[in-house]
């Protein structure tokens, strides 16, 4: 008799109140580092793929709904983009995605976990892209949260938080002590961007993170997007400024410089986005 196979053989999933989000491929790196299980699986519809402590963080072939939302609606609209702040990030995509504008002098990548940049140079290699090779770049294996404690004020034009989720090394990155932290080294006209998880399956992590991010800056917004490969698909970055919301309006200049690169975001996608807040979450935050 023929034996069925096993009904999810071959997938791999993360798990998340009693949910999978799922592709189906296999792993070809699963390592213990210091701070957390690093695995690479090689999947059937998105390529490579990467997991820190079973949760899905990038893939090949769909990062890009998550990096560009990430960066381009903050690098579009700060004042100024000569230096930059990335805090976690350790695939390289929000640096590549950054270092597509000319006017960039000076990029920290501020990275945790070693293992996690290693790993992605190797078998991730096109997420960081040119990235990794730029003199721009100024990559330093260091704890995120110290580094903002110790950094000047208003040293960063943009800061960007590339977080994984807040459990784990990144718990920190969630809280406000952090926030004020980056609010202080941000110049007075900069744009602060983090990602702020999702509506749907992390509901109460994001309207806490926002409400804290609001309670910390002058102007804070969230703005919502999708990267299906995360859990429920639906998911919200959050942008903050000091003197304007900034944010919500992307300069025509720099537009016009990147406009032809980007796969998801547009000016026209950034400005709708912010639109698109749920009418629940609305509720919620002006409570
Ligand atoms: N639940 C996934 C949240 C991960 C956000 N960061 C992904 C890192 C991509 N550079």
């Amino acid at each position: 008799m023929k034996i069925p196979p096993a009904p999810f053989k071959g997938w791999i999933d993360e798990y998340h109140e009693g949910i999978r989000y799922g592709m189906k491929g296999q792993i070809i790196l699963e390592e213990q580092s210091a701070f957390q299980k690093i695995t690479v699986i090689e999947s059937k519809r998105y390529g490579k793929g990467l997991l820190l402590d079973g949760c899905w963080m990038t893939a090949e072939h769909q990062e890009r709904h998550y990096h560009e939302c990430l960066v381009q609606p903050a690098l579009c609209s700060a004042a100024q983009i000569k230096k930059i702040l990335i805090i976690g990030g350790g695939d390289g995509g929000t640096a590549r995605e950054c270092l597509r504008h000319k006017e960039i002098e000076h990029l920290d990548l501020v990275e945790i976990d070693q293992r996690v940049v290693e790993v992605s140079q190797q078998h991730l290699p096109t997420i960081g892209g040119l990235a990794w090779k730029d003199p721009r770049l100024h990559l330093k294996i260091e704890d995120g949260i110290a580094w903002v404690a110790k950094s000047s004020d208003a040293s960063y034009d943009v800061v960007i938080v590339d977080s994984s989720d807040p459990v784990g090394p990144a718990k920190g990155l969630f809280n406000k002590d952090f926030f004020e932290n980056c609010k202080r080294i941000l110049r007075p006209d900069g744009v602060f961007a983090t990602q702020s998880e999702s509506p749907e399956a992390f509901r109460q992590v994001h309207i806490d993170t926002v409400r804290i991010i609001r309670e910390v800056f002058d102007f804070a917004d969230p703005l919502y997007g999708w990267v299906p490969m995360y859990p429920s698909g639906w998911w919200s970055w959050t942008f903050a400024s000091i003197d304007q919301p900034r944010y919500k309006i992307p300069i025509l200049k720099r537009v016009e410089n990147i406009k032809n690169e980007c796969e998801i975001w547009s000016s026209r996608w950034q400005i709708g986005a912010f639109e698109t807040i749920p009418a629940f979450i609305e509720r919620e935050l002006s409570k």
